[in-house]
């Protein structure tokens, strides 16, 4: 079924000069960007997209490397892609994470993972509206759709 998820690419990947690498992989599994822009991420936008950590002991470095510099966020669709994002990216944990992931092959740390992405198809629908409104998904045929599904999956992406 077709699906949006929400990626945040994060600072370390863009002082390790890592961005391409990263927008590139998601580009070569066959995904659809429909939005993509950089920022920095304000107080508000920290407390709410880790409101899940806020009472964790590494909340305050988190907050801290999430604000060093700007981020990279995108929105990815295809089909099953909250689901394929997540085994394209890996376990939170870079040291932990299996050779040919995004943070199995790029990170050695657990807090500065390269990457976000949502982790279920609900809050990759609430993490897309945190970060963009209606206006910035842009609604475009991909025209390699065709040669990346099957035809039972294309029917199923029009539902
Ligand atoms: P994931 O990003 O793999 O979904 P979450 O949501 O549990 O992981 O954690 C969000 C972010 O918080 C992680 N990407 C990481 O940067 C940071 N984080 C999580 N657990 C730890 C930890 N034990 N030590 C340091 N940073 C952590």
């Amino acid at each position: 079924m077709k699906q949006r998820t929400l990626v945040i690419i994060k600072p370390d990947t863009l002082q390790r000069n890592l961005l391409g690498e990263v927008i590139s992989r998601f580009e070569r599994k066959g995904l659809k960007i429909l939005a993509m822009k950089m920022i920095s991420i304000d107080d508000a936008l920290i407390a709410e997209h880790y409101e899940h950590h806020k009472d964790k002991p590494f909340f305050s470095d988190l907050k801290r490397f999430m604000q060093s510099a700007p981020v990279v966020v995108m929105v990815l669709q295809g089909y099953g892609a909250v689901e394929a994002v997540r085994l394209i990216v890996g376990p939170t944990s870079g040291r932990e994470a299996d050779a040919g992931s995004i943070r199995g092959d790029l990170s050695m740390s657990k807090g500065h993972n390269i990457i976000h992405a949502s982790d279920s198809k609900k809050n990759a629908e609430i993490e897309i509206y945190r970060f963009f409104n209606e206006d910035e998904l842009f609604n475009y045929k991909k025209i390699d759709f065709s040669a990346i599904y099957d035809g039972e999956e294309l029917k199923e992406m029009e539902k």
